[in-house]
């Protein structure tokens, strides 16, 4: 079964390299983000499990983008809500 981990913390306490160092994917692909060394949006990475796909969602860690994270994730778990009501093909 696929999980979702919501990566979220403190700026620069090392939730991108965390992820990376899970995953081996790189986060921060914005130019601006990675000019900066500080994250901007959200991230997306996800790792091969024996029982399924883990996945990451990290979060920046700035102050200043808190409006961002917490309506991207409005949406995810909205997104996660209503997709399991999808009516069966049958
Ligand atoms: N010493 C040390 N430095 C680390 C470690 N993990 C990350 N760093 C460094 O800390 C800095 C910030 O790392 P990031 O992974 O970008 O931190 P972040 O929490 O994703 O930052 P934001 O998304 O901007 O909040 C980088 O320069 C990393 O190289 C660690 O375990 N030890
Ligand atoms: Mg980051």
């Amino acid at each position: 079964m696929d999980r979702t981990i919501a990566v979220i913390g403190h700026v620069d306490h090392g939730k991108t390299s965390l992820v990376k160092a899970l995953t081996g994917v790189e986060t921060d692909t914005l130019k601006e983000e990675r000019e900066r060394g500080l994250s901007i949006a959200l991230g997306f990475a996800s790792l091969a499990m024996e029982a399924g796909r883990l996945h990451f969602v990290d979060a920046p860690g700035h102050a200043d983008f808190i409006q961002t994270v917490l309506m991207r994730y409005c949406w995810l778990f909205l997104w996660r809500m209503v997709c399991p009501l999808k009516p069966s093909s049958t």
